[in-house]
């Protein structure tokens, strides 16, 4: 286990209870920003940050509203030259950018990196769905390479954690884990397996009381 679950129970003030989750905040179909305040609103403290990508970002860009809840990643998989992919972060205003790796370092990850110099970047080593074993599985030590150059932390998948412990033994700093629930992998299987967060959206966005459902999910971290 890379850290101790139980500490990161617990928030700084000690008082709160902070889960090591990053919540996913994707739309249902109909729903956008109000649905999305709704959940971040119930949620405040308790999570590490709220991840928003391409579905609720269709409805509007409302980042910075989204930050008074928590800090805001944004999930955009940015693959293309480096002047198109600073055009697109200027335009959002997160704490955090996730990026594909394939595109590479000159013309691409080098400039994307010098744009976002005071927030994070992280790249995508492997992930969560089958098919990532047809081709990103195959590449992931070359993506670390490039991700020694340029992230603060990876995104590696909670769905095949032979994976993630493979990445973990070669990389230090953050791992962020997608899979958990919907998509088969139990809660606290990637922080087992060495993710420092799991990243965690319809089980608990699409749940009748997401605080009780994450509490619930968690129990995992007092085992
Ligand atoms: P859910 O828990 O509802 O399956 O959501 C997972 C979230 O993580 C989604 O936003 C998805 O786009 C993202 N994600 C993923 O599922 N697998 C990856 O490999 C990388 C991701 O960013």
């Amino acid at each position: 286990m890379h850290a101790d679950l139980k500490s990161l129970h617990f928030s700084m003030e000690g008082l709160k209870e902070m889960y090591p989750v990053i919540i996913a905040l994707d739309p249902p179909p109909g729903k956008g920003w109000e649905w999305a305040f709704d959940i971040a609103s119930k949620l405040k403290g308790k999570v590490k940050a709220f991840k928003v990508g391409w579905p609720l970002l269709l409805e509007g860009n409302r980042v910075e509203e989204l930050k008074e809840y928590g800090p805001v990643i944004a999930d955009l998989k940015l693959a293309d030259i480096g002047a198109t992919m600073i055009k697109v972060v200027k335009r959002v205003e997160a704490d955090a950018f996730i990026a594909h790796a394939f595109v590479g370092y000159e013309g691409a990850l080098k400039e994307l990196r010098e744009e976002l110099e005071g927030k994070k970047l992280y790249l995508v080593a492997s992930m969560s769905h089958p098919g990532s074993v047809h081709f990103i599985d195959k590449h992931w030590r070359e993506f670390l390479l490039l991700a020694y150059l340029v992230a603060d932390g990876l995104v590696a998948p909670a769905t095949r954690t032979s994976v993630l412990r493979e990445i973990r033994k070669y990389w230090s700093k953050e791992i962020i884990s997608p899979g958990i629930g919907a998509q088969g992998a139990r809660p606290c299987e990637a922080l087992r397996a060495g993710a420092d967060y799991e990243i965690v959206g319809r089980s608990v966005t699409l749940s009748e009381d997401p605080a009780k459902t994450l509490e619930e999910m968690y129990s995992c971290l007092k085992g």
